[in-house]
């Protein structure tokens, strides 16, 4: 095949591929709603960032920069624009990030004409991923994201160590961003970074993730809440620890914040992610939780086990048998467009109300964290239901 034909095969599969329409599933659970395909993959990144279109440096037409994945994507409503964040990571290892827009939140997502630029600090970053954006009160878009670097503590030949801290860029455009000062806590490390769209008590609130390693959480570990002041020297001086991990449980091994917590009449909806040990290795799956609306800090529902977790061809990828999410959109009338990767791999939609979500967190039983208690709420759920008329006579 030569250099035309290959162009307009290869051109025409990613028309097809990003125009394709999107179907909602049948969802038996009733909480939310998966679609049939991914919102973004590594082969909707355009071709022109891939291939070299000049026909005399390229005569093969041949991609000449390969991307691996598409993931974790914070989110966005901007100018009636659905709009990811895409953690698009190269076949090099980087991370970086990219904006990719949807008339409706579901299909058609594409990117936008380049990804994007972040300026350094005097420590330039070696690795950015995972943006939580939040529209803040102070008429900023900010995003929050882990910077990871090495570290330079790790002892000779140990080239895999490192250090995340949380980044800190904010923009009023997506594409033209002022760099802050990384955040400053007493934790030796931290990812999942999330800051609240308003101020409480006067100063800039975040969700933090305390951890003593880069992958151990050692004595860190649960999702923690602090105050910053000012945003322009961000430092968080108390971190006190809202949901922590905890034996037995899909957070056992670790958890961190989702993406921004939507604030509701009846507290916050939080989005979260847990971890958990198997014999494959960790298994990352989605909760959720509601807090306080005044006191954030403190969880008032938390249903049991996973909202989300990896589903059929979810299950397999780069880091398999993962959901991660760092970005949900709220929509006018109340729809809520959640944004989830799978397995590291790529990015797909589940749809659910904030109706539906607060019925969810509110009344689902809670982990009671033993077998035994476990039987006892399925027997309560059952004894209520041989009261109701709309058991079959098999079930009654
Ligand atoms: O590989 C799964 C996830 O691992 C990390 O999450 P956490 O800090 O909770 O372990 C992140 O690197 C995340 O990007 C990744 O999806």
């Amino acid at each position: 095949m030569n250099f035309s034909e290959r162009l307009q095969r290869i051109t025409n599969q990613y028309e097809a591929l990003v125009a394709a329409p999107n179907n909602k599933k049948f969802s038996v659970n009733g909480i939310y709603s998966r679609y049939q395909n991914p919102v973004l993959t590594r082969d909707h990144i355009p071709l022109h960032w891939r291939f070299d279109f000049n026909e005399e440096t390229n005569p093969y037409f041949m991609e000449r920069i390969g991307f691996n994945a598409v993931l974790n994507a914070g989110a966005i409503k901007l100018n009636g624009k659905y709009i990811l964040i895409a953690r698009v990571e190269g076949n090099d290892r980087k991370s970086i990030f990219a904006v990719a827009e949807s008339p409706n939140g579901i299909d058609n997502f594409r990117f936008w004409d380049r990804p994007v630029t972040i300026p350094q600090t005097d420590n330039p970053d070696t690795n950015v991923y995972d943006m939580r954006l939040t529209q803040h009160d102070d008429g900023w878009i900010y995003g929050v994201f882990c910077t990871e670097r090495k570290d330079p503590n790790a002892p000779d030949g140990d080239t895999s160590s490192a250090v995340a801290s949380a980044g800190i860029a904010r923009t009023k455009d997506l594409i033209n961003w002022e760099r802050l000062p990384d955040l400053v806590t007493n934790s030796g490390q931290q990812r999942n970074v999330v800051l609240f769209p308003h101020l409480i008590d006067g100063k800039y609130a975040f969700y933090t993730r305390p951890q003593d390693g880069f992958i151990d959480t050692g004595k860190g570990g649960g999702i923690g809440f602090g105050l910053s002041d000012t945003i322009e020297s961000p430092k968080i001086d108390k971190e006190t620890i809202v949901d922590p991990k905890t034996y037995h449980t899909i957070y056992e091994v670790k958890n961190g914040q989702g993406p921004a917590p939507i604030k509701t009449e009846k507290g916050w909806l939080n989005l979260a992610h847990g971890v958990r040990n198997t014999a494959a290795g960790l298994r990352y799956t989605l909760y959720m939780f509601m807090t306080h609306i005044d006191r954030p800090w403190e969880i008032i529902h938390k249903p049991h086990g996973h909202f989300i977790a990896p589903l059929k061809e979810e299950r397999v990828g780069d880091v398999s048998n993962v959901t991660f999410s760092n970005g949900w959109i709220k929509d006018e009338d109340g729809t809520v467009y959640i944004y989830y990767a799978s397995s590291d791999t790529r990015v797909h939609v589940a749809t659910s109300t904030i109706d539906k979500l607060l019925d969810y967190c509110i009344n689902s039983p809670e982990d009671k964290l033993h077998s035994h208690l476990s039987v006892e709420t399925i027997n309560k759920l059952i004894d209520a239901n041989k009261k109701v008329s709309n058991l079959t006579p098999i079930q009654k």
